[in-house]
């Protein structure tokens, strides 16, 4: 990132503060299609679909190199389910059944990936029918099981990337995924993890996606309050069950070719259907940018979960911990852990800022990390924007601190000092 890049992003997210927390999103009639790595740069992206938070498709010349899309595809586009079966067949994969529904997702069965790919042979042989159903492989933590080194590479648009960043500090998981299967195979509609962004690329096979911009899932809401598991439903025309349904727009369609990469923006829902037999990479992904929308996503699922036991709330001491369990089981984090998160990426970008780091690198490149000090001095401006309402939140002041390594205010108070630090660089 360079000064000029920063000094627009932090002109945009001053001009959305008293917008926020909402992602404000304009609705494009269209998805843009990147064709050329050559002319397009990291600024190029940030400035065109990360800030303003809009989807892009790029060729299949930005992953002309990876590995797997040379060694995982026959010649002719074809899973190569000789060489995936010599390489991973061992390796344990978690695989939904698409034609079973539990809650607004499916049930998830483990299995070595060499039965998987046992099942597809014959459910290909069977003219795309089994008795076992329509298998999906989902959610394989390929790099995490095994070494992904040689099967693909980071795109530099998506480089900037704090949840694996913060999974690696702490080795405990990650968010890169891979999915496999037949024609036929799909995800329910969803929007991603915390408001994450994905990137997703088709390693063989093709994709057809459905995108609604944050806020327009609204409109697809049953009488109920619950938003659908198949936005193609003929249900959702029924509109005793889906009054609003005729107020939504209608979602942008793109069919994603193989080798091509699309970038889903932060909060967008969409549903995935797999055209063909089909292979995907794809990496969910959070950074200063969706930041805001991860911190009020958190704060609505905390609300749900003190509406749902709000009954207890006065017989119940240590209630509001107990919220924070829940929210943990249920969303995979709590307030005590995303201070964890932002804690240490604040770190890592303060050591980037510190005195000497910058005047010693050229260009402004921290070696160690290959993140510019402009680029952690944004990082850090975001962060600080996050904190000051983490520390004033109620909610969060609740939250036993005593044993934290680091006190929020400190935190908050070295971040300050680091980013006026850098002010003029
Ligand atoms: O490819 C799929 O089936 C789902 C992918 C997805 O939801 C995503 O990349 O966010
Ligand atoms: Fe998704």
């Amino acid at each position: 990132m360079d000064k000029e890049t920063r000094v627009f992003a932090e002109k945009h997210f001053q001009d959305l503060r008293d917008r926020l927390p909402v992602a404000v999103s304009r609705t494009p009639d269209c998805v843009d299609f990147i064709e050329n790595p050559d002319a397009f740069s990291y600024k190029d992206f940030f400035k065109g679909y990360l800030l303003p938070n809009v989807p892009c498709v790029f060729s299949r010349a930005f992953t002309e190199d990876w590995g797997s899309r040379k060694c995982w595809v026959t010649p002719d586009g074809k899973p190569d389910f000789d060489y995936l079966l010599q390489t991973y067949g061992d390796v344990v994969v978690p695989v939904a059944n698409c034609g079973v529904q539990e809650y607004n997702s499916n049930p998830k069965e483990h299995m070595p990936l060499r039965d998987y790919i046992k099942y597809w042979k014959e459910y290909i042989q069977a003219d795309y029918s089994s008795p076992k159903g329509c298998l999906y492989l989902k959610d394989w933590h390929l790099c995490r099981d095994s070494s992904a080194e040689d099967v693909y590479s980071l795109p530099v648009y998506f480089s900037s990337d704090w949840l694996n960043e913060y999974w690696d500090a702490i080795n405990v998981d990650d968010y890169r995924f891979v999915y496999m299967g037949p024609r036929g195979t799909w995800s329910p509609f969803h929007a991603d993890i915390f408001r994450s962004y994905s990137w997703s690329v088709n390693v063989c096979g093709r994709k057809k996606w459905f995108l609604f911009p944050p806020g327009q899932e609204e409109a697809l809401r049953d009488c109920h309050g619950s938003l659908p598991y198949d936005m193609t439903s003929p249900a959702l025309l029924d509109v005793r069950l889906h009054p609003a349904h005729a107020r939504c727009s209608t979602p942008l369609e793109v069919t994603q070719e193989a080798g091509e990469m699309l970038f889903v923006p932060s909060g967008w829902h969409h549903q995935v259907h797999n055209l063909e037999d089909t292979i995907s990479i794809n990496h969910n992904w959070v950074n200063g940018c969706n930041l805001a929308p991860m911190w009020h996503f958190l704060q609505q699922e905390l609300h749900a979960v003190q509406q749902e036991i709000r009954e207890w709330r006065d017989a119940m001491p240590d209630w509001h911990h107990h919220c924070q369990v829940i929210m943990k089981a249920c969303s995979g984090i709590n307030y005590e852990e995303f201070y964890q998160f932002l804690k240490i990426i604040a770190e890592r970008r303060i050591l980037i800022m510190a005195p000497g780091v910058h005047t010693e690198t050229t260009a402004g490149d921290a070696a160690s990390t290959g993140l510019s000090t402009q680029q952690a001095a944004f990082d850090a401006s975001r962060i600080a924007e996050v904190l000051v309402s983490l520390i004033a939140n109620p909610d969060f002041q609740r939250v036993d601190t005593s044993t934290f390594s680091l006190q929020p205010e400190e935190l908050l108070r070295q971040l300050e000092e680091a980013i006026t630090a850098v002010a003029s660089l």
